[in-house]
This record gives C-alpha cells, sequence and structure tokens, in this order.
C-alpha cells in the first residue's frame, strides 16, 4: 500500500505507487500543492507539506520554505491554542507528521505554556490523554474521531507506545458506529482510523489482536462499500466542474433555520459559475436582513455565523448546507452555483 511504504517517512523518494499511467496527474498535483504555497494569503498547512513530501516529486527549496512556515507560524498559533487551553490535538498531529515527513528532529520542538516548556510529542500525548477522559465521561471526543485518529497515527509513527486506553476508545468507537460526519457514516474518519489501527498493528505488540483486527476489518469493508464503479473512493465526493463562460444569471432561493422560531426566506440573482461565497455577499448587500460571518480553517473558510446566530462547535453545532434537501460535499468558497435552486443553511447539532 502507498502510505505503508511512506509510513516510516524516510526522506528518500517512494516509488511511483499508481503506475506510470498517472504520473501526470500526480505531477499535476504536484504543481497544485505548489501553487498554493505561493498564495500569499494562506497560512501554512501541515497536510500539504505532507503531501508534497510524499510525492514522487520535489521542489526541495519551496519545501524547506514552508517548513520553515511551519516552524513559526503554524507553531505559534497552537502555542496560542494551548495557552487558552483549546483542544488542539489534530493541529498537534498533523505537525508532528509534517516534521516527521521532513526528517526534523521532533525532540528539539517545544511549546512554552504558563512558562513551561515541554515538547511537542508530551503535548500530544496529554491531548490525547485528555481526549481519552472525554470519550469516557461523554462518549465523544473533544475534538472528533478524525482528530483523534491523527493522534494516534502521529504517536505511533514517532515510535511513542500508544496507551492501550487510548487505542481502546478508537476501536470501541469503529465498533460501536460512532464514526460519523453529521449523521452518516464519515468515511475520511474511517480512513485515517484505518491507517493509525494498522500502524498500532505493525509496530505496538500491546494492542489486543483480535479486538484490533475485527476494528480493521469492519473499517475495510466500509471503504469497500464507499468504493465507486471506476474503482475510486468517495473521499471527497464533489460536485463535477462546468466550464460556463456566459454569465447568466440564475435565481437562488435560501431558507435560514435558526435554533428557534420560523425559517427566514431570500432570494437573489446571480452569475453562473459563482462560489457560494459570492453569493451569500451578494444577499448580505442587498440589506434584506440577512448577515454571515465566516472562520477560516485548514481546510478554508467555514461558515459560522449566520443573522447574528453562532452555531457553536463547543456546542456541537454547526450551519449544515444543502441544496434542494440535498447535503453539500463542500463548503461555500468550493460550491459553485450553476443551476437556479434552493440553498438551505441551517443550525444542526452533531
Ligand atoms: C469533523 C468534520 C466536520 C465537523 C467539524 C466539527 C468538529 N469539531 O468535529 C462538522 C460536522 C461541523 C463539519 C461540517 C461540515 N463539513 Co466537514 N469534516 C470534518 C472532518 C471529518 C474532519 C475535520 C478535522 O477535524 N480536520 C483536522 C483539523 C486539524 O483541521 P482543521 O482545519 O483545524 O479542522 C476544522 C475544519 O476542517 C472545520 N471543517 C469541518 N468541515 C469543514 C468543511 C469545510 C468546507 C470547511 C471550510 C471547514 C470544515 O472543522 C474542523 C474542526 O474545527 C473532515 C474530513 C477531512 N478530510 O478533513 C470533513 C470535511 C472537511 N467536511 C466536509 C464538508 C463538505 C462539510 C460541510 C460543508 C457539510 C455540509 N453539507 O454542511 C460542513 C461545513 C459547513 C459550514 N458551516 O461551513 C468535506 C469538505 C469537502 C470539500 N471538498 O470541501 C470534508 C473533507 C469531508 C468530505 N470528504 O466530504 N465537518
Amino acid at each position: 500500500m502507498y502510505y505503508s511504504c511512506c509510513i516510516s517517512f524516510q526522506p528518500t523518494l517512494c516509488p511511483d505507487p499508481v503506475g506510470s499511467e498517472h504520473s501526470e496527474l500526480l505531477l499535476s498535483l504536484n504543481k497544485k500543492l505548489l501553487r498554493t504555497l505561493e498564495d500569499q494569503e494562506t497560512s501554512p498547512n501541515p497536510s500539504v507539506h505532507l503531501a508534497l513530501r510524499l510525492s514522487t516529486h520535489h521542489n526541495l527549496g519551496k519545501e524547506s520554505d514552508h517548513l520553515n512556515a511551519l516552524k513559526t507560524d503554524f507553531h505559534n498559533d497552537i502555542e496560542s491554542s494551548l495557552a487558552n487551553s483549546q483542544p488542539v490535538v489534530g493541529r498537534l498531529a498533523l505537525y508532528t507528521l509534517a516534521l516527521k515527513a521532513s526528517c526534523y528532529d521532533l525532540n528539539t520542538l517545544t511549546f512554552t505554556v504558563n512558562q513551561r516548556s515541554e515538547t511537542l510529542l508530551t503535548h500530544l500525548k496529554r491531548q490525547m490523554a485528555l481526549e481519552k477522559e472525554h470519550i469516557a465521561f461523554s462518549h465523544r471526543p473533544l475534538t472528533n474521531y478524525y482528530q483523534y485518529s491523527l493522534g494516534v497515527l502521529a504517536l505511533c509513527v514517532s515510535g511513542v507506545r500508544v496507551n492501550s486506553h487510548v487505542s481502546n476508545k478508537l476501536i470501541g468507537a469503529v465498533e460501536h458506529g460512532h464514526i460519523k460526519h453529521g449523521d452518516s457514516d464519515c468515511i475520511d474518519t474511517f480512513a485515517m482510523a484505518g491507517m493509525a489501527l494498522q500502524c498500532l498493528k505493525e509496530y505496538d505488540t500491546q494492542v489486543q489482536d483480535a479486538a484490533l483486527d475485527k476494528a480493521l476489518g469492519v473499517i475495510k469493508q466500509k471503504l469497500l462499500d464507499s468504493q465507486r464503479d471506476d474503482d475510486s473512493l468517495v473521499l471527497e465526493a464533489s460536485e463535477p466542474v462546468m466550464v460556463l463562460q456566459s454569465h447568466t444569471k440564475v435565481a437562488l432561493k435560501f431558507e435560514v433555520i435558526k435554533s428557534h422560531g420560523a425559517p427566514d426566506v431570500y432570494s437573489v440573482n446571480v452569475p453562473t459559475g459563482t462560489s457560494l461565497v459570492y453569493a451569500l455577499e451578494l444577499l448580505q448587500k442587498k440589506n434584506i436582513g440577512f448577515t454571515f460571518e465566516k472562520e477560516t480553517s485548514l481546510w478554508g473558510p467555514f461558515l459560522s455565523v449566520v443573522n447574528g446566530e453562532r452555531a457553536r462547535q463547543t456546542d456541537r453545532r454547526y450551519w449544515r448546507l444543502s441544496s434542494d434537501g440535498n447535503a453539500l460535499s463542500q463548503g461555500i468558497k468550493d460550491f459553485k452555483i450553476e443551476t437556479a435552486q434552493q440553498i438551505t443553511i441551517e443550525n444542526t447539532s452533531y
């Protein structure tokens, strides 16, 4: 498997995992990733760094600049979240994986919180213990199982023994069907949990074999079931991208469902091909009572406040997006408006 060849994050280049017929695809992905590094507005992203390091193509100068940006901007970001007691396990884990992918000595990196300086791995272990306690009391992690799996994987590839209570909580979540995105199965999380548990199977002898194998079997089946006819995984069910040159306008209806009260309905005409976030801006400019705010995340802009109401992740709520009743598989920046439709924005619990 591609990942297992790279799981030890050797600095050497991995053999072409998918055959030479895909080399053009890989090259174009590589170029796209490198281009994102040039965008001044985008913050350094450990996932992008990991992808670049796992690639068969390398621009070592740009990779090294990106590593330095991670070690300053991204590092400081995590440090201030730690100081504010915000859960950061996913970012800590991705940072660890990105550094390992560049063969960086993890023991030389520390975070100073309340005047106490401790290594990255010490913080990661502590965050995982907090997540595990949270699962024990409320049956869900502080963050989510995607980040919890990332934490297990990062500890495992760093050669740190993962506490069996920590790994058992992940195995339990797979077994009891707690791996969800909103209200449906979350394939990304199954894939991440699969890599984490596979790493434990290969490198950690303390984990109980039978339960681990059973969980891996469930994950494998979920991944196989999500495969399409063309053998590709539906990790990201993107909308087909249509290249339309025309600037025809289409009518959009918006329905905002807050946590209480009747829905608010609005309409606006937007040029075809514009993003949902642009449509929201046009609607806001009409001054008819619709307002919104967004937050930045590693994935891009996340819709956080609508008509003055914040859907707080700390309360396990979010603004769920759907078009004509179907949940969007992209966020407000990537989803493009091609036809007249009704967009529903609903404050939902998860
Ligand atoms: C957990 C999760 C959620 C949780 C996050 C809250 C939580 N604390 O658990 C909830 C249920 C709220 C959620 C919502 C949505 N999600 Co989501 N989510 C994820 C998941 C599984 C893990 C994210 C994570 O923790 N990353 C690791 C940490 C370290 O990175 P981070 O950037 O700090 O994480 C934050 C952001 O990713 C943000 N977030 C979560 N989902 C999304 C989606 C978008 C578009 C953006 C910009 C940000 C964002 O919440 C994370 C926690 O704070 C990813 C899978 C993946 N491969 O990343 C999908 C994923 C990012 N989500 C996705 C989608 C489509 C959505 C929704 C648009 C669904 C919808 N129809 O409403 C909404 C966002 C709507 C909005 N208000 O803008 C897609 C994005 C695909 C794409 N091409 O854009 C992904 C990749 C899943 C998939 N393969 O389909 N999500």
